[in-house]
């Protein structure tokens, strides 16, 4: 599998991602094991933004942005809320047929299967095969509600942050501080009414950001529809990677990342181990003692940490 991934070969990929969206266990680890170091080149960009604002009509335009001055574009439509994964309904939400039968494109959506570690976990593996297979530019569409979001925007080297002129949602948005996680805004549907007065109060709030390493977030206006305004995303994009991404500061925020990931990492191979030698019936066992107040929940799991090590 690794060979063939290095070469490029779609069907493995997939069937890697599959294995990964799986949970995978000690095959798919050794796979990503052999596979991180050939994973280092490529430019990650998170598009994320409230439900219908158009990511995956932009996604689609900027991966034919891209794709004229690279060789291959991967995009991983995130789905935080549905238990199926590459199915109908996800098909629906990623309309982007235009890219399907291109060869130097590579389409996928995820979601987690109640994978141990969760969704931004598997993305991130997912994206350490799609940069081995030669993908240079991965674009990562999310819906930008949880914590899921707030994750693979720190996974992602750019995070494009996509608001559209008079969404009540957009508020929202803004008090969920989720602003803070844009590199560069996009003004979508700009041909819509109120994309002006949209503008001005994005100008406005944009003016209260603490700025990232001298970083201001530049506002893109956009219609995705008609592919207007891609050019101008693709150049924020590429200044963002070049004022800031290669930047000192950015070495050690990647650092904090990587840290927290190792942590979360170890929490559940950890909690993996100790609930494989504890079982099921025991656990129950230990829930049903709590649940009658017989066993205090820290004494328990005092004793299913000695279980699980035995
Ligand atoms: N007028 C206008 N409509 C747009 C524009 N961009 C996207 N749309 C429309 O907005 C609708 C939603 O677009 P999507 O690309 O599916 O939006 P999304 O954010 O991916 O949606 P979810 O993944 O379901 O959250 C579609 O009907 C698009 O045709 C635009 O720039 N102008
Ligand atoms: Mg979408």
């Amino acid at each position: 599998m690794i060979e063939k991934i290095l070469e490029g070969d779609i069907r493995t990929v997939s069937r890697a991602l599959s294995l990964i969206e799986e949970g995978g266990g000690q095959g798919t680890r050794s796979l990503l094991k052999s596979l991180y170091p050939y994973s280092r080149h490529s430019l990650v960009v998170g598009i994320t933004g409230g439900t219908g604002t158009g990511k995956s009509t932009l996604t689609e335009c900027l991966a034919r942005e891209f794709l004229k001055t690279t060789q291959k574009v991967g995009i991983i439509a995130v789905d935080p809320t549905s238990p199926f994964s590459g199915g109908a309904i996800l098909g629906d939400r990623i309309r982007m047929q235009s890219l399907a039968t291109d060869p130097n494109v590579f389409i996928r959506s995820m979601a987690t299967r109640g994978r141990l570690g969760g969704l931004s976990a598997a993305v991130n593996d997912a994206l350490v095969v799609l940069a081995a297979a030669g993908y240079e530019v991965l674009l990562v569409e999310t819906v930008g509600v949880g914590q899921d979001e707030v994750d693979i925007a720190e996974t992602a080297d750019v995070t494009v942050l996509v608001l559209v002129p008079g969404m009540g949602d957009d508020v929202q948005t803004i008090k969920a501080g989720i602003m803070e996680i844009g590199d560069v805004f996009v003004l979508n549907k700009a041909d819509r009414d109120g994309a002006e007065k949209a503008r001005l109060e994005l100008d406005a709030l944009c003016s209260f950001l603490v700025p990232k390493q001298g970083w201001v977030p530049p506002i893109v206006e956009t219609v995705a529809t008609e592919g207007k305004g891609l050019s101008e995303l693709v150049s924020a994009i590429l200044d963002f990677k070049s004022a800031v991404m290669e930047s000192e500061s950015m070495l050690k925020q990647r650092i904090g990342f990587c840290r927290k990931r190792l942590v979360d990492l170890l929490r559940d191979r950890l909690v993996d181990e100790i609930l494989s030698k504890v079982g099921d019936r025991e656990l129950d066992h230990y829930a049903e003692r709590v649940a009658v107040h017989e066993l205090d929940p820290y004494s328990a799991v005092e004793e299913l940490v000695k279980l699980g090590k035995l």
